[in-house]
């Protein structure tokens, strides 16, 4: 298992691959994008995640990794392609079967395939392998197969590769084994093995789990607010409890995997999967409820600035953004929106209302929206808005100061809290 092909060089192939490369193995990466396999080719890399850049500096100087449009021979092939969703909620495999097809003029006796992109059950072996023998060999005998799920968090990838627990399930014994031997060359967490049906459902429950909580934390807001209880209060407190532990509202769930995995379970199941299914609706229902508590605040029909665009803090992915999903609603009712987001410099749908600061996005502006909690969004302060026309806040991820800028004469509205007017400073618990 010396060379390695890896397809799809995202935010999970291309520190793999990488990671592999500084590990002392033969690594080819493969992208279908011209762009990307340019951007690479001249040294720099076309995603922002913390340390990447500089890991990626090092494979290519260990001369370990060439970065190609398509595969070649290896030992090893590592499919990391994206999984969306078609606009009916089942699951686009397309890339999926796109990448394992380009594997089959390349396999050989003895080689080992490995899934890692988020697939509904049963995708290893019933959507994988025929494909993989269409080669004529056969998985099992020629070939080993295996599915073995990415469970990094965007932001803290380079370390979490490395540290997390890793599943790995093969088709059969030997394909986990070798899945195992290959891995460790650079995880340091446990690695366990399963077959690859569990595998891929391990992964999927994973985030599931964490999507059903993030919606009951969303449930507890609108209820919250309904009884005039500050919901990030209330959730505070009850998290003292030893088992209790209440995830944070929102304006809603985004990223390629939380917001789109529990569909995968609800495509195959969809009569068992109504809790699954409720929470997802609840979590897609975030924008909305947003965009009506900031009309609600818009006396003056003035302008929106819009600052965050990004799926959550301190990333550049925009995919699946609850805050992209908000700018575009205030904008298809006729807002006056300006948008501004350090990590965002070029989003199609939103280029014309981009700002290329946040002093501009803010002159002006009749209210404030913060739809993510950036580490420069947090540290706001009242006197860098002084250019706004307006006085109001609306901070949907509770990241601010709400005492701070009341006294500096702002009325910050918040997702699950009365709104508190800058004159009625004393906290709702209290009155
Ligand atoms: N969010 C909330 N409230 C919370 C936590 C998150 O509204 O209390 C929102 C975020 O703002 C964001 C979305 O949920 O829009 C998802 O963010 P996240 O940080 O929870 O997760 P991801 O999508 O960045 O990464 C998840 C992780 N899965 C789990 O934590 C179970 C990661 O480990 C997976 O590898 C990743 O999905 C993936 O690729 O599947």
């Amino acid at each position: 298992m010396k060379k390695i092909c890896v397809l799809g060089l995202g935010y999970i192939g291309l520190p793999t691959a990488s990671l592999f490369a500084t590990h002392g193995l033969q690594v080819i990466g493969v992208d279908v994008d011209a762009k990307i396999v340019q951007i690479l080719n001249g040294g720099e890399i076309h995603i922002e995640e913390v340390g990447l850049q500089s890991l990626f500096s090092q494979a290519l100087a260990s001369n370990n990794l060439v970065i190609k449009s398509a595969p070649d021979f290896a030992d090893v092939f590592i499919i990391a392609v994206p999984t969306p969703i078609y606009p009916d909620k089942t699951a686009d495999m397309r890339a999926v079967i796109k990448a394992t097809e380009s594997v089959v003029p390349y396999l050989q006796s003895g080689n080992l395939v490995i899934l890692e992109s988020t697939s509904p059950a049963g995708t290893t072996n019933d959507l994988l392998k025929p494909i993989l023998e269409g080669s004529g060999l056969i998985a099992g005998r020629d070939f080993m197969l295996a599915y073995s799920p990415e469970r990094v968090l965007p932001g803290h990838i380079l370390k979490e590769i490395v540290e997390n627990t890793r599943v790995i399930g093969g088709i059969d014994r030997t394909s986990a084994e070798a899945g195992r031997n290959l891995y460790a060359t650079f995880v340091k967490g446990e690695i366990i093995l399963t077959n690859s049906t569990t595998a891929e459902m391990v992964k999927l429950m994973e985030n599931t789990f964490r999507d059903v909580n993030i919606a009951l934390a969303n449930e507890f807001a609108l209820i919250a607010e309904k009884q005039k209880v500050d919901v990030w209060e209330a959730i505070d407190i009850a998290n003292r409890h030893p088992r209790v532990k209440i995830l944070q509202p929102g304006p809603g769930v985004g990223g390629h995997c939380i917001a789109v995995d529990p569909w995968f379970l609800v495509e195959v199941a969809p009569d068992q999967a109504r809790l699954i299914r409720q929470a997802r609706l609840i979590n897609d229902g975030m924008p909305e409820y947003v965009v009506k508590m900031i009309q609600r605040q818009l006396t003056n029909k003035g302008i929106v600035a819009v600052l965050g665009l990004t799926f959550k803090a301190d990333v550049d992915d925009t995919r699946e953004s609850p805050a992209v999903d908000v700018t575009n609603r205030l904008i298809a009712n006729g807002v006056k929106v300006r948008a501004f987001d350090p990590h965002v410099h070029d989003l199609p749908a939103l280029n014309n209302y981009l700002t290329s600061s946040m002093d501009e996005a803010i002159q002006g502006a009749e209210i404030v929206v913060l739809l993510v909690d950036h580490t420069e969004f947090k540290l706001l302060t009242p006197e860098r808005l002084t250019q706004m026309s307006g006085r109001i806040i609306v901070d949907t991820r509770n990241c601010l100061d709400t005492s701070a800028w009341q006294d500096s004469a702002f009325n910050v509205i918040r997702i699950g809290a009365p709104s508190l007017f800058y004159h009625e400073k004393t906290s709702p618990a209290y009155q």
